[in-house]
């Protein structure tokens, strides 16, 4: 394997100014034609070769402005075609032939339950056909596709131009995409499928007709998510000024796909689970998941495909920007307070400890040898903390003049963090050379808060200092002083580079600071603060989200102590402080449903593994057991209550109000089951058997099928004699189960791979089955006989041979091994060392498993 390297850049010697595809679909032997017409760079040498990207591909043909080649004026080999000699502008033609079926790995053209789809980013494309398959090459693209009639609808980019009849029982639909795109957005689709339509009229009237194509049986799923479209092409235009370019925008949801969605020009392919939603068959949170990625996908029709990046070492340009849009967006649907909270404990989760183990890296990284391993956590979500920071630093107002900026000076164009940093300094004047090192550095700052007093008088100082990695780099940090009655001294935002001190004057005895309000920079807080000022912040913070932290990060110490590891020193008294504080919190009406449900769902064993300095499955899970316990003995008729008097006969609406009502009551449910007892586990049965919506239902089966109850096996059942025949919901029956500590746990998980509706070709059910395992299943993953490890990396091994992006992902989920206890380190390292060491590894495991151990 080759690693690239971000000071490697070098533009391209060749230019496609334009291109035409046509594809003869098969499923065996799908025959594309390509026709480049390219032009050599001006400050290209004379004799640059010209080299092309191709992997997988039969080359029957190579022609020269309509002249056949040789054998002997071309090279190929499994990933180039070159030919050494060309002239300055040529049309260059191939013929190649693939094999759609033969695609597992869900890259390039495949078939997905008998639909041709594609999936070209990042390195899709050249396994469609040779060309230089590198996101700074631009093209107009125009297609034709030819099929049987069985295969009715034939999509691609842009706008639909002639179709018609062919001979032999075939036809054939050409496309027509205007605006010149890397080649990692072409898309195609050919398949049997049904569309629900709507329109939309942009803010300068272009009418646009808005379609999503789905199976026919599935055509009563799509309605949420083309509201959702709607709302988010109105809100683009509102808060970013950016308004949709075609006359068409197409989604097609597709079974087998190895992300949640792609945002190819005017046709984004949807992973299934991330587009269908009907009340019966989808929980709110799936609701809340396609709401964004919907949105995600549109608001890419600027942020990554009108402004594009130059290489793959710049994909948070497109991806860190894109999430900051939108969660924006989601905020500005939901409860604004609610979706930070979900956002920074999303970004808690999964990229701080990414960022604290091997595999932390830059959020633009500055080398790979699979561009694939890094659609990370790093990328996505710390590259959404840093446009945050950047907009905290200069304002909102200036941020948008800087993106409206960024937009207009780079549209069409292939661009860098520099472009996008660059205009926001231009639109603000502001210098923000230091503020770059957020791209160029990994790991998480430490921001260090002491505080002193003075003797006489009301001052307060606060001293913040960062670890000396942060070096000079600007961290904004909210801070507000707090006491019983609210905000004892006003918010104020303190750009931290190094150091700060903050005097407050005028401060009651009893306040206590509120550092880091909102999370306002993607660092981790260290400071000295008693049990009893904790607990002043959960009560009164004015902050939502500072709150909310406050109580959350009580529970974990309380939780580590509890199990043995943590600091805290009477953690039994810490933990029914709390519970009595939550009980109080849950009640109080004066804050939204949605918020108290958060402060109800106490820390899971992954966020108590993260938050731990080592991992002991069997202390994290007492921890945990006890906490859950004791904060039930204070709440037990607090939740009682909310679980009767939450319950509603209202007809199901996924919107935030009545999301939040049900998150709360099943929050409830949830943690009265935390004893396993029988009343909860009948009130947990009752409330799946009368569920008239899945968020209901999936709540209560997951809370039993977690739950050591005796209701446990015929909730499960029930659940799959309902929903055997729907292989989406299904995802989550096999997702609780793969979360089960209980007895015989691995068992169940090892027999579910042989299950009738279990299908290792299916990234969702991977994901569901072993992803969940390994990533939430801490006690069973990391069994200390290593009987978890070898189910697993037996797994991870076989499946790399199939799909190696679903496999290298999965290996991840090892990522913080090194924090195990040592007897469970040293099983694992063994498992990784061996692997890493094996040969015939695809690309993408090689390289993630060579970084666990390096
Ligand atoms: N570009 C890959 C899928 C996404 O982030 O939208
Ligand atoms: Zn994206």
């Amino acid at each position: 394997p080759t690693v690239k390297h971000l000071a490697d850049y070098a533009p391209p010697d060749y230019e496609v100014e334009t291109v035409r595809l046509v594809f003869a679909l098969d499923p065996r032997e799908t025959v594309v034609t390509a026709i480049l017409s390219l032009r050599r760079r001006e400050g290209a040498a004379d004799d640059a070769p010209l080299v092309l990207d191709g992997e997988k591909l039969s080359l029957r043909e190579v022609a020269i402005d309509g002249r056949n080649l040789g054998a002997d004026q071309y090279e190929v080999s499994d990933s180039t075609l070159v030919i050494a000699s060309v002239p300055a502008a040529f049309s260059l033609t191939t013929v190649v032939a693939i094999d759609p079926q033969a695609n597992t790995a869900l890259s390039g053209l495949y078939l997905s339950s008998g639909m041709f789809c594609t999936q070209c980013e990042a390195q899709g494309f050249r396994r469609i056909t040779y060309y230089p398959d590198r996101p700074d090459v631009l093209s107009r693209f125009s297609v034709r596709i030819e099929a049987p009639k069985s295969v009715p609808v034939l999509l691609s980019n842009g706008n639909p131009g002639a179709s018609g009849d062919l001979p032999g029982g075939r036809h054939f639909a050409e496309w027509d995409d205007p605006h010149p795109k890397p080649a990692y957005l072409f898309a195609l689709v050919g398949g049997d499928l049904a569309s629900l339509d709507d329109r939309f009229v942009t803010m300068s009237g272009r009418e646009v007709t808005l379609r999503i194509f789905v199976h026919e049986k599935d055509l009563g799923r799509c309605a949420y998510a083309l509201d959702a479209l709607k709302r988010a092409m109105r809100w683009d235009e509102e808060v970013f000024g950016r308004q949709y370019d075609l006359d068409l925008f197409m989604i097609v949801a597709v079974d087998h796909f190895n992300f949640g969605a792609m945002e190819n020009k005017g046709l984004n392919i949807f992973n299934a689970a991330c587009v269908l939603a009907s009340p019966e068959t989808a929980t709110d949170m799936d609701y809340e998941t396609i709401e964004a990625i919907v949105a995600h996908e549109y608001f890419h029709n600027w942020s990554g495909n009108r402004v594009t990046c130059r290489d793959w070492f710049q994909l948070c340009l497109k991806e860190g920007f894109t999430v900051f849009r939108d969660q924006e967006f989601s905020a500005d649907q939901r409860d604004r307070a609610v979706q930070r909270i979900k956002d920074v404990r999303r970004l808690w989760a999964r990229q701080f400890p990414e960022d604290a183990g091997p595999l932390a890296h830059p959020v633009r990284p500055s080398s790979y040898v699979a561009i694939d391993n890094f659609y990370t956590a790093t990328v996505y979500d710390k590259g959404a903390e840093l446009v945050r920071m950047m907009k905290a630093l200069v304002g909102a107002e200036a941020f948008r003049a800087g993106t409206d900026r960024y937009f207009e000076k780079n549209d069409g164009t292939a661009a860098t963090v520099e472009d996008f940093v660059g205009a926001i300094e231009a639109a603000s004047g502001r210098d923000l050379s230091r503020f770059m090192a957020w791209y160029a550095e990994a790991g998480t700052p430490v921001l260090r808060v002491e505080e002193s007093r003075e003797a006489s008088g009301n001052g307060v100082t606060h001293t913040l200092t960062l670890t000396a990695e942060a070096g000079n780099r600007p961290v904004p940090v909210r801070l507000a002083l707090i006491d019983e009655d609210g905000e004892a001294a006003s918010e104020r935002l303190v750009e931290v580079e190094g150091h700060a001190n903050v005097v407050t004057e005028g401060v009651t005895p009893g306040a206590v600071a509120s550092v880091l309000r909102g999370f306002s920079a993607p660092v981790r807080v260290e400071r000295n603060l008693s049990v009893d000022e904790r607990l002043k912040l959960a009560r009164a913070d004015t902050d939502p989200f500072s709150r909310w932290q406050a109580g959350y990060a009580l529970a974990v110490d309380a939780a580590l102590s509890l199990g043995g590891l943590g600091d805290l020193e009477s953690p039994e008294l810490v933990a029914d402080e709390l519970g009595a504080a939550i009980a109080k919190s849950v009640e109080n009406e004066a804050f939204a449903p949605a918020f108290r449900a958060e402060v109800l769902r106490l820390p899971s064993l992954t966020d108590l593994a993260r938050a731990s300095r080592v991992i002991d499955p069997e202390k994290l899970q007492l921890g945990r057991e006890v906490l859950r316990s004791r904060v039930l003995s204070y709440c037990r008729p607090v939740l009682e209550s909310l679980h009767d008097g939450l319950a509603s006969d209202e007809p199901y609406d996924p919107g935030a109000l009545q999301a939040g009502r049900r998150a709360l009551r099943n929050e409830a449910l949830r943690l009265l089951l935390a004893d396993a007892d029988e009343a909860p586990a009948r009130r947990a049965l009752r409330q799946a058997e009368e569920a008239d919506n899945m968020t209901d239902e999936a709540a209560a089966t997951a809370a039993l099928a977690h739950a050591p109850v005796a209701e446990r096996e015929a909730a499960l059942a029930r659940f799959y004699d309902r929903w055997k025949d729907d292989a989406l919901v299904l995802n989550k029956w096999f997702a609780w189960q793969a979360a089960y500590t209980g007895p015989g746990a691995l068992e169940e998980v090892r027999a579910l791979t042989e299950h009738p509706a279990f299908d290792k070709g299916n990234p969702n059910k991977v994901r569901a089955l072993i992803g969940v395992f390994a990533m939430e299943n801490l006690p069973t993953f990391h069994a200390a006989d290593g009987s978890g490890y070898d189910f697993f990396f037996d797994f991870v091994s076989e499946l790399d041979g199939r799909n190696p992006q679903v496999a290298s992902r999965l290996l991840t989920a090892t990522e913080s091994w090194r924090r195990l206890e040592p007897l469970r380190r040293d099983l694992i390292e063994k498992k990784l060392r061996s692997l890493a060491e094996r040969k015939g590894l695809s690309d993408n495991l090689y390289e993630t498993a060579q970084r666990l151990v390096s």
